[in-house]
This record gives C-alpha cells, structure tokens and sequence, in this order.
C-alpha cells in the first residue's frame, strides 16, 4: 500500500511555495471566481494567455471534467498551476468517480511535469457546491491511493470547517 506523504493548512492556495498548484477551474479555462479567479489574478495574464493556447490546440470544446492540463504558474511561486474541472454536486447522482478522477489526472500531469510537491485546494466545495466532508474523504483517499512518489501533497483549505473535515478523512 503506497504511503504518501499528505499534509493539510489552512490558508490560500497561492501563497504556497510548492512545485505546482491545482486550479479548481471550469471547462472554459478562462477563469471563474473562488480558486481559479485568486489564481488568475495573483499569477497574472500569462497563465490566461496558456488556457487560450490550451483552448486552441487540444480543448476546443472546453476541458472536459474530471481531466487535467498545465500551464505555467506566471507570477506564483509555484511553477506550474495544473487546471483540472470539478463535477457540479449533483444530489441524485454519483459523481465521485469525477471527482476522484480530478486528483488522479492532476497527480498524473504533476508527475508528467516532474513536479515533486503539489498543492491541492478542496476542489468542487464551493461554487459547485459539493459536501466538503463527502470530498474530503474521495480527495484524501485517491490522493493515498494514487500519490505515491511525491515529496509532499498538500491540502491547502481556505477555511476551519473545510480543515477540519480534511483532518476527519487523514
Ligand atoms: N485558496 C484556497 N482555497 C480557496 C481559495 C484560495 N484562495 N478561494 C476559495 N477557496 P471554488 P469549485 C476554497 O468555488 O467549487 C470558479 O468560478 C473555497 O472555500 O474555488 O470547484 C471556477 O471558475 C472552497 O472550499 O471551486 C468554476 O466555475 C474551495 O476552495 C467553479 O468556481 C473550492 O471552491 C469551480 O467551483
């Protein structure tokens, strides 16, 4: 069973000084509020100039959710920002396995990358509304399931009630 090594903070995911950061983004990848709109803003116009170039070569249509790709992290302290696209919480359908595969599509361009420390914020818990101790749980049990070989991955947890369930799930 791999044991990778999850740490948790509260605070704001682009102040982390880590190899990559993940966007909590949206199929158009051109921004949003929340997570994605805080990363814009504090990396600048390169990393929207990326999602353009994104756009046009592979994800015409939008990046489908669940996926993943990377641009740069412009003026972050992370070098890269890997954009993945939450499902919306949908109360009569199961949509874990997206969620799931958001984490496990973001490891996956991470390790692409050569990313070796990746910050995750609690993705799909806030415009998209989904239960933050139901995500937590998916969240921390793909990234153990999946994250073997990282130096660190990191849960950065804007506020107490989304650390704590994070803490709950660890
Ligand atoms: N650092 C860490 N966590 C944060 C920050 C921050 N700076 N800001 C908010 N959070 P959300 P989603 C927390 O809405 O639910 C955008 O418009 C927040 O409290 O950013 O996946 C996109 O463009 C919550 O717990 O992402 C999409 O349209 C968590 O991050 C849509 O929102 C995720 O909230 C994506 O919605």
């Amino acid at each position: 069973m791999p044991n990778p090594n999850i740490t948790l903070v509260q605070g704001d995911i682009t102040e982390q000084d880590v190899d990559a950061v993940v966007n909590a983004a949206n199929s158009s990848l051109l921004g949003g509020g929340g997570v994605d709109g805080a990363i814009h803003r504090k990396g600048g116009s390169e990393i929207l100039a990326e999602c353009r170039s994104l756009r046009a070569s592979r994800y015409g249509g939008g990046l489908p959710v669940g996926h993943a790709a990377p641009t740069t992290g412009g003026k972050l302290l992370a070098r890269w920002v890997i954009h993945t696209v939450g499902p919306v919480w949908q109360p009569d359908e199961d949509r874990s396995a997206l969620l799931a595969s958001c984490h496990r599509e973001s490891l996956r361009v991470a390790r692409e990358l050569g990313a070796r420390t990746v910050a995750f914020p609690a993705i799909s818990t806030g415009v998209f509304r989904w239960p933050v101790e139901d995500a937590a749980r998916i969240a921390v049990g793909t990234l153990r399931e999946e994250g073997e070989g990282f130096e660190e991955l990191r849960f950065v947890l804007f506020d107490k009630r989304a650390y704590d369930a994070f803490a709950a799930a660890l």
